[in-house]
């Protein structure tokens, strides 16, 4: 009898635990859609990679996860990635601050014109005070953000001349990326800026639609712009776009403790990792990828301290416009903590 009723615990208990693990394996989807604007010739899409396999291999395979380059989950409208990852369309996302800004206003902080001298001052900013708030607005804007990468300063290409003052731009059609603040940049140096998604960016400049566009030198060379006739590069380092790792709040709320804590720590060394390829070959001290351009017989144009000082001086009322916009508390927030940096 006591055996009889031991075995029946040892039965219920083997049963009670299949139940559990299977209803466990029902909450976690077979695949997990990680959207990302450009592949894997690219720092973004590397880092994307990384991610995905560290939490691949730390899950064992618990979450999977297949990467969407192109933003092909939105059919390449990358102005509407973050509504689709909060709506649940995309599961988890490596994304530009520049394309979630129309949602989350604050983002254009890292977009204000020469707000950020160098590398130094993107980490003050995306290491302190100001990265924790801009976290905070994201996660009230209904999506969960972990970590941190890069995409780099964007600078200036296009197909015609040599670009040293904002006289050189007059009348020069723009390819720009999906934020307001962006136009108001350029039509205040006295261009003709047009919004694009990057899909579309590609076929215009290689047509001759537009005349130029604005990228880091990684997508810049990536994508060959040099031979979609953009034969002159002036690099004058007027804005940087952080990276955001993030994953949909309900899918975030649908894993254990202990798997959001390997997601997490894979995210933040996936975007560490991915932040020193971006940097590659793009300093002072690394200069691989600017001479590897230039063998494309790539006019590549420096500033000089007045030049730049012409360029700040034009866009100061976009500055100032859009300072309102994002929040004036965050932007002196971030001045003062560049002020303090680290050099
Ligand atoms: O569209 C762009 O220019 C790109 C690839 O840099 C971004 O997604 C912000």
């Amino acid at each position: 009898m006591k055996i009889r009723s031991l075995l029946g615990a040892i039965t219920c208990a083997v049963a009670a635990l299949s139940v559990t693990s299977t209803a466990y394996a029902a909450d976690y989807k077979s695949e997990y859609k990680m959207s990302i604007v450009v592949g894997s010739a690219f720092p973004w899409g590397q880092g994307a990679e990384i991610w995905a396999n560290l939490v691949k291999e730390r899950t064992d395979g618990r979450i999977n996860i297949k990467l969407y380059p192109g933003v092909s989950l939105v059919q390449g409208d990358q102005t509407r990635e973050f509504t689709a990852i909060r709506q649940g369309v995309i599961d988890m996302a490596i994304g530009s601050t520049i394309n979630w800004s129309p949602q989350v206003k604050q983002l254009n902080l890292f977009s204000l014109p020469f707000l950020m001298p160098d590398y130094a001052a993107i980490d003050a900013l995306i290491h302190g005070e100001v990265g924790k708030q801009l976290f905070k607005h994201i996660e009230k804007a209904g999506v969960v953000p972990l970590a941190w990468g890069e995409n780099g300063y964007r600078q200036l290409s296009n197909s015609k001349q040599e670009i040293k003052s904002p006289e050189d731009l007059k009348g020069m059609k723009l390819r720009v990326v999906g934020s307001p603040l962006y136009i108001d940049t350029f039509t205040a140096l006295g261009a003709n800026p047009t919004q694009m998604s990057w899909a579309d960016a590609q076929p215009a400049l290689a047509t001759g639609a537009v005349d130029g566009q604005e990228n880091p030198l990684s997508i810049y060379a990536g994508a060959k712009l040099y031979d979609v006739a953009q034969k002159y590069l002036t690099l004058w380092n007027y804005v940087a776009d952080p990276l955001v790792f993030v994953v949909n709040k309900q899918v975030w709320e649908s894993w254990t403790e202990e798997d959001r804590k390997i997601v997490r720590e894979a995210a933040i060394e996936a975007g560490k990792q991915e932040i020193v390829i971006a940097r590659k070959g793009v300093t002072p001290e690394d200069s691989s990828l600017l001479k590897e351009i230039e063998g494309h017989g790539v006019t590549v144009t420096s500033l000089t301290q007045e030049q730049h000082d012409a360029f700040v001086e034009v866009t100061k009322p976009v500055f100032e416009k859009w300072k309102k916009t994002i929040g004036a508390d965050l932007v002196d927030q971030a001045q003062k903590d560049i002020a303090a940096r680290k050099k």
